[in-house]
């Protein structure tokens, strides 16, 4: 092989430095004879210095063949590591974003703000006083076998309903009082349309001279503004021991097909008492719902539990979005 072909070989800077100092370094090769060159004639010279200046090429043009080729390495090798760094944050489509039963409590709140109800959060883990007796469900009331009860250390519950939220409200901000309290509420059941974990919303007005037609215009309005349609809706006698009268909302879903949407009624005057406010001044209505069967409406589905599963894919099955359909 000749030089000109070794050189083309070599792969590394190390090697070609080697053979670089073997043909022009202090004894190298190329070195004896261009020391010898007086002795050559014109032509031999000529041929000699044309030998010279092709090998100083091909070494040149050999070291810069390897640093492009180093170069190209290291950017591979960079490129590798950014996509490292990078690649889990490009993988967008295993991220998430808000459970739909967040974006549908959020929707109500905005829906309730605007109407000029605030906000209220309490305990999830509740007195008995606040959950049933100030609602006028002292201990042994029939009422209380209503609700299938957590019961947890020191007499407390899981809390049922939001509905004492209520009353912890009115204790510390008295009346007149407009609010609703939104949040997590427990019960011991479990099938399609019952979860042990579910959320609740109540609303309370209580003022002087509020009346039935108040609340029936109020409930109106909210669900008609949630749903972004006109609604009928349909009013049956109820009972819950904290509202007298009580009464069950229904609406007509499809025509004909009514759905119980909530249950509401007047402030019972003994809750209003329980809480130090004159009953014969004052007066409210109260109303509660389950979030998530408000959501099973809107999203059309069948089973309660699915909004637990926490499955991203049954998200997209159910054409709620993830962030990766942003993109
Ligand atoms: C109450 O809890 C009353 N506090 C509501 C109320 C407030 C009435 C103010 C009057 C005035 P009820 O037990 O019916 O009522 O529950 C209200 C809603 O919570 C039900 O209509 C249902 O939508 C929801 N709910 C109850 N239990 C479950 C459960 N296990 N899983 C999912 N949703 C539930």
């Amino acid at each position: 092989m000749n030089m000109l072909e070794q050189i083309k070989q070599i792969k590394n800077p190390e090697d070609l430095t080697a053979l670089h100092s073997s043909v022009f370094g202090k004894n190298g090769t190329m070195t004896v004879r261009l020391k010898d060159m007086k002795n050559l004639d014109n032509d031999s010279r000529a041929a000699l210095n044309a030998e010279s200046a092709e090998l100083r090429d091909a070494f040149k043009h050999a070291q810069e063949e390897l640093e492009h080729a180093a170069m190209m390495n290291a950017l591979e090798s960079q490129k590798l590591d950014a996509a490292a760094i990078t690649g889990y944050g490009l993988r967008v489509t295993d991220n998430g974003r808000l459970h739909p039963l967040s974006q549908c409590m959020s929707e109500v709140s905005t829906v309730l703000t605007e109407m000029g109800y605030s906000l209220r959060t309490g305990p999830e883990i509740e007195d008995d006083w606040h959950n049933f007796t100030a609602l006028n469900t002292p201990p042994h009331h029939p009422a209380r076998d209503m609700q299938d009860t957590f019961f947890v250390s020191g007499g407390n519950v899981m809390r049922t309903q939001t509905s004492a939220v209520q009353i912890r409200s009115m204790e510390k901000d008295g009346v007149p009082i407009k609010i609703f309290s939104a949040g997590t509420t427990y019960r011991r059941e479990m099938d399609a349309t019952h979860s042990p974990m579910f959320h609740q919303i109540e609303g309370l007005v209580v003022d002087r001279r509020i009346t039935l037609s108040d609340m029936v215009g109020d409930i109106k309005t909210f669900l008609e503004r949630f749903f972004e349609r006109e609604l009928n809706m349909r009013i049956r006698p109820s009972y819950f021991p904290f509202t007298e009268p009580s009464v069950e909302i229904d609406v007509e879903w499809k025509p004909g097909k009514w759905l119980e949407i909530m249950g509401a009624g007047m402030v019972h005057p003994n809750v209003l008492c329980n809480v130090k406010i004159n009953p014969n001044e004052f007066q409210g209505f109260a109303f509660g719902f389950g979030l998530d069967r408000l959501a099973m409406l809107k999203y059309g589905l069948s089973d309660i539990r699915e909004f637990f599963g926490g499955d991203a894919r049954w998200l997209k099955a159910n054409g709620f979005e993830t962030l990766g359909d942003k993109k």
